[in-house]
């Protein structure tokens, strides 16, 4: 009996200290959303059994190593302990309980992250390698950052353009697979007028590492005024620059000369391109065309992959219409 009550207190003195280790260690990233305060609650709850479960296996080794170890001459064998009905109940009942318990906070915590707001802002959020695009489908505009009122529930509607993306912004504690072919929805409500990044959490990849987008939250006036400021240009050239940050271009061609994953713009217009063929080719309207809607049919000199192919996705040909490809070809021309 000594032993029991000795022990009991080392394994409740090591709970407590281990949550007070815990709790404020700050584990966890800025809290910046309606969500991330139930989730974190959740956290919390399994940061203390986390410390007892720690306190119950290290405190009893302890103690054991301490009380019950060999004195010296002794050879003997320990007792025969044939089991115990009460202590097999109680190591049961326990654990059934506590995971029955954070069964039922884990379904409330997630009833209350799924909490749909008629009014919610929808946003699709587009992935594809190495870059993430928004469309706004209730005002026509497409933006190559997530700009968020704050306080306004957002419907975020995540799919990807090739491989598996994950749509992953650590202060709102929400994580997304975008998924090709389906729409995975993700609600949140952002609470901190401030800038975050969104992070690919889904290797996908060459430049995987790299497929960040930036994610502000602004107020109601400055949302509005970002919504006026992205309208789709009227003029063709820029309209074709508006493209070319939108559509995925920017994450593999520079404009400066600089070589990304393809080979920048800058005076490709009219140049002669020396292809991975050993030919050369005039960089004129068909030719900028045909690299856009069927990126192997010329790969242009040290830009084929291992495979021997374009690491430029085959997928413009359907998602960029014809309007689209004469405007980034309006807007090339001008790169000197
Ligand atoms: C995942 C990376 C990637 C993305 C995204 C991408 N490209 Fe490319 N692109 C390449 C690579 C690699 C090449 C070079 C190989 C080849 O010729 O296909 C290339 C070649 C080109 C060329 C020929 C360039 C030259 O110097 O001859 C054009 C034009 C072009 N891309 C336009 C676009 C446009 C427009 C978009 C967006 C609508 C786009 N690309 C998106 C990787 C990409
Ligand atoms: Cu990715």
């Amino acid at each position: 009996m000594k032993h029991v009550i000795g022990a009991v207190i080392v394994v409740a003195l090591l709970t407590v200290g281990g949550v007070l280790v815990l709790t404020p260690a700050n584990l966890l990233p800025e809290q910046a959303s309606v969500q991330a305060v139930v989730i974190d609650k959740l956290f919390s709850y399994e940061f203390v059994v986390i410390a007892f479960l720690f306190a119950l296996i290290m405190g009893l080794m302890i103690y054991s190593v301490i009380f019950f170890r060999r004195k010296p001459g002794d050879l003997e064998d320990g007792p025969h302990i044939e089991g115990n009905a009460n202590l097999e109940l109680v190591w049961t009942t326990v654990p059934l309980v506590t995971v029955l318990v954070f069964a039922i906070i884990g379904s409330n915590t997630l009833a209350n992250v799924l909490h749909p707001d008629p009014k919610a802002l929808e946003v699709r959020v587009i992935g594809q390698q190495w870059a993430w695009s928004f469309e706004y489908p209730d005002y026509g505009v497409v933006s190559d950052k997530l700009v968020l009122p704050v306080n306004k529930q957002a419907l975020l509607r995540i799919t990807s353009k090739d491989v598996l993306h994950a749509f992953w912004v650590k202060e709102f504690r929400l994580k997304q697979d975008a998924v090709p072919g389906v729409y995975k929805d993700l609600r949140v409500t952002p609470t901190e007028i401030k800038r975050f990044t969104l992070m690919c959490a889904e290797i996908c990849g060459r430049n995987h590492a790299y497929m960040l987008a930036e994610v502000r939250v602004v107020s109601q006036a400055d949302f509005d005024q970002f919504i006026q400021d992205s309208q789709i240009p009227t003029d063709p050239v820029a309209r074709g620059e508006y493209w070319y940050r939108t559509q995925g271009c920017k994450a593999c061609h520079s404009i400066d000369g600089s070589k990304i994953v393809g080979p920048s713009y800058k005076g490709l217009f009219g140049s002669q391109v020396q292809l991975e063929d050993g030919t050369t080719v005039t960089a004129d309207e068909a030719y900028i065309k045909e690299s856009i809607i069927n990126p192997n049919a010329k790969i242009v000199k040290g830009f084929a992959g291992a495979n021997g192919k374009s690491a430029m996705p085959e997928s413009y040909a359907k998602s960029l219409s014809d309007d689209q490809i004469n405007d980034i070809i309006a807007w090339i021309k001008t790169l000197k």
